[in-house]
């Protein structure tokens, strides 16, 4: 199996997580898809990644189509829920998670622009995706049920890549302010073995 991405990415970076917590092995094609000579629309039309090939060369991309596919594979330990309501539930808190890791990357590609090229209108809409995103978060996970629960499970790894993401880019960086528990979560995650050894560099 192939995964198809950049170190830096943290949508990739929660598919390699979720491999190594599986001891699925795989061979990690850095190929960052805006740098010359890039191949990743060969596997992906939208130039998006991560994509993953699989063992019979098939491609799946965009990650939850990929998380969604490495649970099909039936590698312990399970990283959604048995029950199909409850496992959307979950899948829901990695689409709030990517969609805050949507705005901060927005964020990254707006600050590298000429400063009179800026809009502050798009700054402060992507701002408030963030921010709202991350309340939302911490109120989940002071739930302890669907993230930050007994077992790991897909909505932790998207939500400590996501704050991974914002730290490296120094994106909120007083995200940390008034939510304790995303800070004690991510502070245990990141001791696990996959979550140090996919560090961004
Ligand atoms: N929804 C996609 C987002 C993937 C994505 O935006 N990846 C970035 C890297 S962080 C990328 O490939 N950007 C290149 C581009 O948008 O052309 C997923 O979850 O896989």
């Amino acid at each position: 199996m192939k995964l198809i991405g950049s170190y830096t990415s943290p949508y990739v970076r929660k598919i390699s997580v979720m491999l190594i917590e599986k001891g699925i092995s795989f061979e990690f094609v850095n190929d960052p898809p805006t740098s010359a000579g890039s191949k990743v629309t060969n596997f992906n039309p939208l130039g998006k990644v991560p994509a993953l090939v699989t063992e019979e060369g098939e491609v799946f991309y965009d990650s939850p189509i990929i998380v969604q596919y490495i649970e099909l594979l039936g590698a312990s330990p399970t990283l959604l829920p048995p029950e199909p309501l409850e496992a959307l539930r979950v899948k829901q808190i990695e689409a709030l998670a990517d969609g805050v890791t949507d705005a901060a990357v927005a964020l990254v590609l707006e600050n590298r622009r000429e400063a009179a090229q800026r809009s502050e209108e798009w700054i402060i809409r992507q701002r408030g995706k963030i921010l709202r995103g991350l309340d939302q978060l911490e109120k989940y996970a002071s739930q302890r049920h669907l993230l930050n629960g007994e077992s790991l499970n897909v909505a932790d790894i998207s939500v400590a890549c996501m704050l991974g993401y914002l730290n490296f880019r120094r994106i909120a960086p007083g995200w940390c302010v008034e939510r304790p528990t995303l800070i004690k979560l991510v502070e245990r995650l990141f001791q696990r073995e996959s979550f140090a050894r996919t560090t961004p560099p």
